[in-house]
């Protein structure tokens, strides 16, 4: 039995993280048993979440974890393309994890009203007396990751522009399929869905989320999407 460490639900989402919207798709299109645990970051392995218990082995990273279920449990993400539509997948993936994701967490975490909304909640353990300053110590760690990275360096329009540019190009990709590559969903949609609905959400106060909903196919991507994995 597989113990799949996520967020739980959040935010009107499956999950906080993108990545474990991802991971818990990867679990079911693998169609292996599993059991969910909302994930204590303090005890995340590598310090980020999803991770997974597979019986004893702990894979982290939710790349490793898709790999895993390959090698260990003959899951099989090809959805039946070619090694050319795949590399397309990958190359979307990417953009999604590499790209969208820092814009994600910049809009999350670096708007006042957003993050006071959101994320502030998962500091309603930390007891109230130190809750002022783990907060203002990991939003300052944040801010430095972002800056880093580079897009905490961009200003709002410039941001914009380029989350747009991402949502159009992958709605492009999309064209008239019912999934990313085509008529059937492959690993590349479990990324795509977790990063897609976490970008859409209504819930936070986003230029980026009407961004997906100008685009027909992608909503019904994500209507399509959730229905199929996320009924409830
Ligand atoms: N490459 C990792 C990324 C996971 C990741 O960045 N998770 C975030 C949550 S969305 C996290 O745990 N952040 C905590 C931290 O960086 O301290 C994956 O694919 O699982």
């Amino acid at each position: 039995m597989i113990t799949f460490y996520g967020t739980g639900t959040a935010f009107d989402l499956p999950h906080a993280s993108p990545f474990a919207i991802k991971t818990e798709i990867l679990l079911k299109m693998a169609g292996v048993e599993y059991r969910t645990r909302r994930a204590d970051l303090r005890k995340a392995p590598r310090g980020k979440l999803p991770w997974i218990d597979d019986d004893g082995t702990i894979v982290t990273d939710s790349r490793m974890i898709r790999h895993h279920l390959e090698t260990a449990h003959g899951a099989d993400f090809s959805g039946g393309y070619d090694a050319a539509r795949l590399g397309i997948g990958l190359a979307v993936e990417r953009l999604c994890e590499d790209h969208l994701y820092w814009f994600n967490v910049d809009n999350r975490w670096l708007r006042p009203e957003n993050f006071a909304k959101g994320p502030a909640q998962f500091f309603k353990r930390v007891p109230a007396v130190l809750r002022p300053l783990v907060k203002a110590r990991i939003l300052a760690r944040l801010r430095m990751a972002l800056h880093g990275q580079g897009t905490g360096r961009l200003e709002a329009p410039e941001k914009a522009h380029l989350v747009g540019r991402a949502v159009d190009s992958i709605s492009d990709i999309m064209g008239a399929n019912d999934y990313l590559l085509g008529p059937d969903p492959c690993g590349a949609d479990a990324t795509l869905f977790g990063f897609l609905a976490s970008v859409e959400s209504p819930f936070f106060d986003t230029p980026y989320g009407a961004m997906v909903r100008g685009r027909e196919n992608l909503v019904a991507y994500l209507d399509r999407m959730g229905g199929r994995f996320f009924p409830q």
